[in-house]
């Protein structure tokens, strides 16, 4: 296993940290982007999240790659690269692994670096003939040519959990053009994609009662007062997730629950009672929502597979 690319400087991350959160909050309405959740506690507070009976997209998507996996991994090519794109912990990755070659590399990329030596290293010792190349970037800001020495192999890009969700249908189509020019002509992505379903069941899955979403929710103030030195009260931020049907979507909010101010670097940002800081949306999509987002982006449609009530699609595309 060896890490390529240069892992972004502490202080560089810091700096982008500022810079967003300082942007979000004096935009209307405030807004902080969801990838700075994903600090090794962010990271390990989402793993919980995945073991909730409410949120059933990690257990229905692993089923899904459990009963197909070899049919995957056929369409896949047994020799090919495949890239992780937000790895995190790695956990249905070995549903695939396990079917594919000794010549096949494995290049998983995370933006939480320990988070992705700890998966690799564990990946690694289970799979000791593989060649894995972890790569530790925001794969949002990856460039065509990021992937390199696999001249002449097929690469196909993994992108399960559904975490294409987390981008506005606009930022969707980027990604998947980005992918597209990732991999290049003859390259492939298999990806997981959250379904639209009932708003309580979708309402539950983002409100669990172990209260695993409203912590992961609650630690970016966290993060804001460790490391960016903000002055406030996180007790006076409440979770709240709820599903927004005509947008399609989940939305996550930190509700202010009192006027007040958080105090960064210098400026005072002023809030309402009532007044929210919105987090994430995690975009829900039908299989044919999907395969014509995709479309726009290039992609065509080769298989899908699903439960059997239809809760969550994993999608073949090639280009
Ligand atoms: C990573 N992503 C797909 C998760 C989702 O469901 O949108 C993040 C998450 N947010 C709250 N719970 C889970």
């Amino acid at each position: 296993m060896r890490s390529e690319s240069p892992t972004p400087s502490p202080d560089q991350e810091k700096k982008d940290f500022l810079c967003s959160v300082r942007e979000g909050l004096r935009s209307r309405p405030k807004t902080i982007p969801p990838k700075y959740f994903y600090d090794a506690h962010g990271s390990h507070l989402f793993d919980l999240i995945c073991t909730t009976p409410e949120y059933y997209p990690t257990r229905t998507e692993t089923a899904i790659l459990e009963h197909h996996s070899e049919e995957m991994a056929e369409m896949i090519g047994t020799s090919s690269t495949l890239i992780e794109l937000g790895s995190g912990s790695a956990i249905k990755t070995p549903l695939i692994l396990r079917h594919l070659s000794h010549d096949a590399v494995y290049v998983p990329i995370d933006i939480c670096e320990p988070h992705l030596r700890n998966s690799t290293q564990r990946l690694q010792t289970r799979f000791p003939a593989l060649k894995m190349q972890p790569l530790c970037a925001d794969y949002h800001r990856l460039p065509a040519h990021a992937i390199k020495h696999h001249v002449g192999r097929r690469k196909v890009v993994f992108f399960p959990g559904s975490t294409i969700g987390n981008c506005t249908p606009d930022e969707a189509v980027t990604l998947l053009k980005r992918v597209a020019a990732l991999v290049g002509p003859g390259g492939g992505l298999l990806i997981g994609v959250d379904a639209k379903k009932s708003t309580e069941t979708l309402n539950a899955a983002y409100n669990d009662a172990a209260g695993h979403t409203a912590a992961f929710n609650r630690n970016l103030l966290t993060r804001m007062q460790s490391e960016l030195g903000a002055q406030l009260d996180a007790d006076q931020f409440a979770h709240h997730a709820y599903y927004n049907e005509p947008h399609g979507r989940i939305e996550m909010h930190l509700v202010s629950r009192c006027k007040q101010a958080i105090r960064l670097d210098g400026e005072s940002f002023e809030f309402d009672e009532g007044e929210s800081i919105h987090t994430e949306n995690s975009y829900k999509y039908s299989a044919q929502e999907f395969k014509q987002l995709a479309r726009t982006a290039g992609w065509h449609l080769q298989s899908n597979w699903h439960d059997e009530n239809e809760l969550f699609n994993v999608h073949y595309l090639s280009q």
